[in-house]
């Protein structure tokens, strides 16, 4: 038997911070977030400079871009809030952990994928950066990352420990070297399949807690799902974790009261053969937001709530 816990949405007071620039699209509710109770401000998208489609996946623009991500996190982590940044491919998530590195000392990194995405330049057998971006943020593997254009900002901010990976079911030679090597913690679909998502979740926070209260950043890529569930994704993998088992590693993550940044990549519209596919994996990444912002499967009620009685 589990302990069963209630949430009790509170609505704290809230003021977005003088010194934010607002874009247009940018506001702030008072409203409860639908299911959570949280208060949203959304901050606004970042606007990147136009690249020539030639350079599209050059390192310097990606660079640029995720060097605005990592200012942007920082100051969203600064102003107490949790962060949530949306993608996008995953080479967002070096400047959403780097931001974050700079807000908050020694974040532990949880990153829900089917890849390891930790390919270093030189290793990397199609130039994608989204299959690089672990690599460049740890300080183990700095001696095999060659200095690229536009990334001069970035300084490894991981050490090996610091990281878990989980979902992992699509993982080349040289990455599978490097997370043997230097002992890169990670549960592949197998490891879920033998222990169960609970144990899973248990070992993964013991493993990166254990004694001292430091920050979780939860890199979720959406393709850690089962391609059934999140169609509209760039690289999909049979065989990845159910609706269950994503919505439990959400909830473990709100219930640890540690989450200070959450990264939900790889969801394109634009992809997936049949004309739902966006709709199902936007509403699959929405259930995952929730979930790590509160939002419990058994329901839920207010605090005050009264039963009406019959007059
Ligand atoms: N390992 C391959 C590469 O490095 C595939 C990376 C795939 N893309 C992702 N990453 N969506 O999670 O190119
Ligand atoms: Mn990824
Ligand atoms: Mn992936
Ligand atoms: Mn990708």
């Amino acid at each position: 038997m589990y302990p069963l816990k209630t949430v009790h949405p509170s609505v704290p007071p809230f003021h977005p911070p003088s010194h934010f620039k607002f874009s247009s699209e940018s506001h702030f509710s008072h409203e409860p977030f639908p299911h959570t109770g949280c208060s949203v401000f959304d901050y606004g998208d970042l606007t990147f400079e136009d690249v020539p489609r030639a350079d599209w996946n050059t390192s310097w623009s990606v660079a640029c871009a995720v060097h605005q991500v990592a200012k942007a996190v920082c100051r969203v982590i600064r102003d107490g809030h949790t962060c949530v940044t949306l993608g996008g491919d995953h080479s967002l998530a070096l400047g959403s952990v780097f931001g974050h590195s700079l807000a908050q000392q020694n974040p532990a990194v949880i990153w829900v994928d089917a890849h390891a995405d930790v390919n270093t330049p030189l290793t990397s057998r199609t130039g994608n950066l989204h299959g690089q971006p672990v690599a460049f943020l740890l300080h183990e593997l700095q001696d095999k990352i060659p200095s690229l254009s536009g990334f001069s900002w970035l300084s490894p901010c991981l050490s090996a420990r610091d990281i878990v990976y989980i979902g992992l079911r699509d993982v080349d030679p040289a990455e599978h070297f490097i997370l043997k090597n230097y002992g890169l913690q990670y549960f592949s679909t197998r490891h879920i399949d033998e222990l169960g998502i609970h144990k899973v979740m248990e070992m993964t926070l013991d493993y990166l807690i254990q004694h001292s209260k430091r920050s979780i950043h939860l890199s979720f890529d959406i393709d850690a799902f089962d391609p059934s569930l999140a169609p509209a994704t760039g690289t999909p993998v049979p065989g990845g974790l159910t609706l269950r088992e994503g919505l439990y590693i959400a909830e473990e993550l709100h219930n640890s009261g540690a989450l200070s940044a959450l990264d939900l990549v790889e969801v394109n519209p634009r992809l997936g053969s049949d004309p739902n596919a966006a709709d199902v994996t936007l509403d699959l990444a929405m259930d995952v937001i929730l979930s790590c912002l509160g939002k419990v499967r058994e329901g839920m009620h207010t605090k005050g709530y009264r039963l009406p009685c019959p007059s």
